[in-house]
């Protein structure tokens, strides 16, 4: 008799159902509390040591192994696996840590619009939540059900923990924002176009987070922009649209800094451009 396998962590039929009509789901079970806290604690480490991640804690997953077993874990991947497919590649990761009393808020905004891929295309972040995530200390919040159509962006808000400053440039209505409230261990998985953003941290402690972007292989980058790079962290890559990246042997590895500084460096580039090509998908779709 066949038996058919389940994994630990797969969304049932009304979690993807929730998600595919709002554009996000949390709180979702992931690393658990014990490998949060552990974490945060090699986290809080190297920040003494070193001070500040490169670039913002870009791509850390490419040069400290722990957080490449935060990316790979299983737990994560089954959640995402139910909603992309078995094929997945780490696009793309990054810290978000807010500092008490520091500013940092996050404008409304979409993701895909500045990442040089298929605006089309199912992409997800999984934002794992090292430290609880909650209103006071400024938590993700997003619009339900604004990831099926591409809006204009505009850039440079004055306070802002993205790269280039940019929100939407529609009126938002804040008393529709959803809260994606969190305990240290849990995540919550947010489409690539849902309007999301969040507020200062007005706690007294810290909000440390872990954003990791997936996608499946067959998802195209955009037409001329720079050769991009991704890891495949489940199932196979049977398309070859970007360069596969490697693990590195241990944290700090020389061949994985110098690699790291090479993928980064190509993120910016495309993240400039990209924005360029988001206002050609607009026109498309006016
Ligand atoms: O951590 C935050 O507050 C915002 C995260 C975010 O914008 C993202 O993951 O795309």
């Amino acid at each position: 008799m066949s038996q058919s396998i389940t994994n630990s962590n797969s969304l049932t039929k009304d979690q993807t159902d929730f998600y595919d009509r709002n554009g996000y789901l949390a709180p979702v079970p992931a690393v658990g509390s014990d490998m949060a806290r552990n974490t945060l604690s090699k986290i809080e480490s190297f920040e003494t040591k070193h001070g500040e991640f490169p670039q913002k804690g870009l791509k850390a997953h490419l040069y400290l192994p722990w957080m490449e077993d935060i990316v790979r874990h299983p737990q994560i991947l089954d959640a995402v696996e139910t909603i992309i497919g078995p094929d997945i590649l780490c696009w793309s990761s990054r810290f978000f840590i807010k500092n008490p009393g520091e500013k940092g808020f996050v404008s409304w905004h979409q993701d895909v619009t500045y990442w040089g891929l298929d605006v089309s295309e199912n992409i997800l972040t999984a934002w794992i939540a090292f430290t609880p995530a909650t209103k006071a200390n400024g938590v993700m919040k997003v619009i339900p059900g604004t990831h099926k159509k591409v809006v204009e962006h505009r850039e440079g808000a004055a306070s802002n923990m993205l790269l280039r400053g940019q929100e939407v440039a529609v009126e938002v209505n804040e008393k529709n924002a959803a809260f994606m409230e969190l305990a240290a261990g849990e995540m919550s998985l947010h489409h690539g176009l849902i309007f999301h953003g969040s507020d200062n941290n007005y706690s007294d402690s810290r909000r440390v987070g872990f954003a990791v972007r997936y996608m499946p292989p067959r998802v195209k980058p955009l037409d001329g922009l720079p050769r991009d790079s991704a890891m495949l962290v489940r199932g196979e890559d049977h398309y070859g649209h970007f360069d596969l990246e490697p693990s590195a042997k241990s944290e700090l590895d020389p061949d994985a800094v110098s690699f790291h500084k090479k993928a980064t460096d190509t993120y910016q580039a495309i993240n400039r451009a990209a924005a360029n090509k988001h206002v050609e998908t607009l026109k498309k779709q006016s």
